[in-house]
């Protein structure tokens, strides 16, 4: 097996890789996964570090003015960067940003080395988990990943890297609250910034025209009165959906000049629960979704904002309301088209399939989540956060495991309820005693009964039924669904056919109706939106095929099924 810490012990951040002596060097786009980029079956399955770098060229005209961030949106899983051959930050977990100020180990008017190693071994305590051993193959010892959720383990710097710049004295934080009073909204707001006795913090929300309806000048607390608020409301539930103010928020010195200023676009809506339904702006709420995955052909998990609006204009097309950012945060790109739509999003961090539940892993399960908070807590669209996907919550440390990870997100937002998507049966699960909605996936006439369309119904009613019953919490289904290979037409219906899909739909929609007239019953999501890429396994062809639209987002006969249904659902608002 070659040695996995060259690039450390010969200083390849020191250096240019590509006059390295030996190296095996790519071009490589940024952002993207790098795993379908090439023709080698050894970049696509590679385990380990990979090593990016590229120079750049920063003006004179900055030094002594400003402080200058370099931000990573995303890589995955980890990272190590450097800049001129300094160490600048380490991050670990995936789908999530970081930035370091790097003002002193930038060059000024000079060109500049940014260095990246980029990890993706998955271990038993990284999020999500995994394990890596050592196999003979027919070209030597290598070492293999394998991992028990099911998307292709996509990695290298997914999402777009920035330099930015701030003057000296900025703005570092802010969050805002909205509430609604009669017709009035209230924007409660924190600005954190380098405090100062010279120095206030100038807020002023304009509308959506550029209009100013309130302001305010303070030392970065305060709240704002909106009369006659327009309220963000999720889309099919009001004819102007995802209304967004903008609040900007300047520091002014004592001569009123402006030091700095921040736009933060936000909605003013609330969200309360009760133990039977989800309201926003006192409303309660249906979800009519799906999951998906950011995935697609080449790009893999990197950004790609063809396919981001696309899946939002098909998004509209099939009256979809919401979606679960199954099974990590997806990229501040794709949030912003769910605040601007009015997408209801339930937010999920990136642990998947837990089953060992140790304290180093859960410090970083509560790490994953504040920095999701951090990222995500002034969007409208997040509705909800999703703290996993189906765990293995069977046992009393899952229990205890996930009591200290829903009060963990509790303890940084209250505005919000919590939910897992739960895989395990409602007599054995230890989790939903804490949270606030319970979810859960299930694949009847799939894992469970395959071919059989006969035991879909009955089996939904009375498992919704039992898990309400147990934890006397709204429900809802977080995943259900069929493989549909496009194209193949058998009839009667059978197994991976698209006439199966379309009455194993069919037949959960008649438990959803059933349900629905219960009144604790909050949404139905299918599984998934658009085929996606997993691991290489006999269960799967090219992939998972369980999407309504191909991986390149064209319609299943399901499609068309689900968006009659969804049409209906969305004229009963
Ligand atoms: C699940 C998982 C999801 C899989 C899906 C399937 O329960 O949450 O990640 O892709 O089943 O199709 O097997």
């Amino acid at each position: 097996m070659s040695d996995p810490l060259i690039g450390f012990r010969q200083y390849w951040y020191k250096n240019d890789l590509t006059k390295l002596e030996g190296m095996d060097v790519h071009m490589m786009p940024v952002p993207s996964s790098y795993n379908d980029i090439t023709t080698q079956t050894n970049i696509r399955d590679h385990v380990g570090l990979v090593w990016y770098d590229r120079t750049f060229f920063v003006p004179q005209s900055w030094v002594n003015k400003k402080r200058v961030i370099l931000r990573f949106s995303s890589v995955s899983y980890a990272a190590q960067v450097w800049l001129n051959g300094k160490l600048a930050v380490n991050h670990e977990i995936g789908h999530l940003p970081f930035q370091k100020d790097v003002t002193a180990l930038l060059n000024f008017g000079a060109s500049n080395r940014v260095t990246v190693a980029c990890d993706n071994t998955l271990l038993q305590d990284t999020v999500p988990q995994g394990t890596v051993y050592e196999a003979k193959t027919d070209l030597g010892n290598k070492l293999v990943q394998s991992y028990t959720f099911d998307f292709f383990n996509y990695a290298g710097i997914h999402r777009p890297v920035v330099l930015y710049t701030t003057p000296l004295h900025y703005i570092d934080d802010i969050t805002v609250y909205t509430d609604v009073s009669g017709t009035t909204g209230l924007v409660y707001y924190n600005v954190i910034y380098t405090k100062s006795d010279d120095v206030t913090c100038v807020v002023t929300l304009f509308d959506k025209h550029g209009t100013k309806v309130a302001g305010a000048e303070s030392y970065g607390q305060d709240a704002l009165k909106v009369p006659d608020a327009k309220l963000w409301w999720p889309y099919l539930m009001h004819k102007d959906p995802g209304y967004l103010y903008t609040l900007q928020v300047e520091l002014h010195n004592t001569e009123k000049e402006v030091l700095d200023v921040y736009r933060q676009p936000i909605g003013i809506r609330t969200i309360s629960w009760t133990n039977t339904s989800l309201l926003i702006n006192n409303h309660p709420i249906y979800f009519h979704g799906f999951g998906r995955h950011e995935d697609a052909d080449i790009r893999g998990k990197g950004l790609d904002l063809p396919t981001i609006i696309r899946d939002h204009n098909l998004m509209k097309w099939i009256r979809g309301n919401a979606y679960r950012t199954s099974h990590y945060p997806y990229a501040d790109e794709i949030m912003d088209v769910a605040d601007q739509l009015g997408i209801m999003i339930i937010d999920e961090c990136p642990s998947v399939d837990t089953d060992a539940f140790s304290l180093r892993l859960l410090e970083k399960h509560k790490d994953s989540l504040t920095e999701l908070y951090k990222r995500d807590k002034n969007r409208p669209s997040v509705i909800m956060w999703s703290i996993a996907n189906e765990p293995r919550t069977q046992s009393k440390a899952a229990g205890q495991y996930f009591e200290e990870v829903a009060k963990h997100i509790k303890s940084l937002d209250r505005t919000r309820p919590v939910t897992i998507a739960i895989a395990r049966g409602v007599n054995e699960d230890q989790s939903g005693f804490h949270l606030d909605v319970i979810s859960f996936n299930r694949y009847n006439a799939w894992y469970q009964n395959p071919g059989r369309l006969d035991m879909i119904t009955e089996k939904i009613v009375e498992e919704a039924t039992a898990w309400h019953t147990k934890y006397n919490k709204p429900v809802l289904v977080s995943e259900y669904g069929a493989d549909t290979m496009p194209g193949l037409h058998i009839y009667p219906e059978y197994i991976w056919s698209e006439e199966y899909q379309v009455t194993l739909l069919s037949n959960h929609f008649k438990a959803f109706d059933r349900l629905r007239e219960q009144g604790w019953f909050i949404g139905e999501f299918v599984w998934n939106f658009a085929d996606f890429k997993t691991a290489q396994t006999y269960t799967r062809v090219g992939g998972n095929k369980k999407g309504l639209f191909t991986r390149d987002r064209q319609p299943k006969a399901g499609a068309h099924h689900v968006r009659k249904r969804y049409s209906l659902l969305a004229k009963e608002l």
